[in-house]
C-alpha cells in the first residue's frame, strides 16, 4: 500500500512538470515564431512614400517650381485631380490636361507633347516630361520638379512669353514620390 501511494505521487509530480515544461516550451517557441516572422516581414515593409498637392497655372512661364525635390531612381506619380479638370492655352478654347488632341508644334516648350498638355521638367538637368492627365515614371535625374502648360515660349514683339499671356485656368495636382 505504502509503496503504491509514493509511486502515485511521483507520477503526479512528473505529469505536473511535464505539463509546465510543455507550456514554457510553447511560449518560447511562440516568441521565436513571432520574432522570425517579424524578421521576414521587415525587408518587405513599403518604401517611404510622400504625397503632395499643388496647383499649376496655364499662364505661368517660366514654369513655377512645385518645391518638390526628387532624386534619381524615385518613382513618381503625377495625377490631375477632378474628372472634368480643364484649362485653356488659346484664350477661348478649353482642353483637358492632355492638351488639344494631336496638335504638336515645333518651337513649343515640349515639341513632342500636345499644345496645352501638362508638361514639366526636373532641374538642374532640365529633363523634359510629358504628363497629361496622369503619368507614372522613374526619375532619371535629381532636382526640383517644375510643371506647366505646353505652349510657345518664344518672345513676341518684345513682350516676354506673350504666348502664355492668353492662357487661362489652373489644375489641381497630386504628386506621389516613392523614395528608391
Ligand atoms: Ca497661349
Amino acid at each position: 500500500m505504502e509503496t503504491k501511494e509514493i509511486s502515485s505521487n511521483i507520477k503526479n509530480i512528473i505529469v505536473k512538470y511535464t505539463f509546465w515544461g510543455t507550456v514554457i516550451a510553447a511560449i518560447i517557441g511562440g516568441i521565436g515564431a513571432v520574432v522570425s516572422s517579424y524578421i521576414s516581414i521587415l525587408p518587405r515593409l513599403p518604401a517611404k512614400e510622400y504625397i503632395y498637392r499643388t496647383k499649376v497655372f496655364a499662364d505661368k512661364f517660366p514654369f513655377a517650381s512645385t518645391d518638390i525635390t526628387v532624386e534619381e531612381g524615385d518613382e513618381i506619380w503625377i495625377i490631375v485631380e477632378g474628372d472634368d479638370a480643364s484649362w485653356d492655352c488659346t484664350g477661348s478654347k478649353h482642353t483637358s490636361p492632355d492638351g488639344y488632341f494631336d496638335d504638336k508644334r515645333n518651337g513649343f516648350y515640349n515639341p513632342s507633347a500636345n499644345f496645352c498638355e501638362l508638361v514639366g521638367n526636373i532641374q538642374e538637368n532640365s529633363v523634359s516630361l510629358r504628363i497629361g492627365t496622369f503619368e507614372n515614371f522613374i526619375a532619371q535625374t535629381s532636382g526640383l520638379l517644375y510643371l506647366g502648360a505646353n505652349d510657345d515660349p518664344t518672345e513676341d514683339n518684345n513682350k516676354i512669353h506673350s504666348y502664355y499671356l492668353d492662357n487661362k485656368g489652373q489644375l489641381s495636382i497630386k504628386i506621389i514620390v516613392k523614395k528608391k
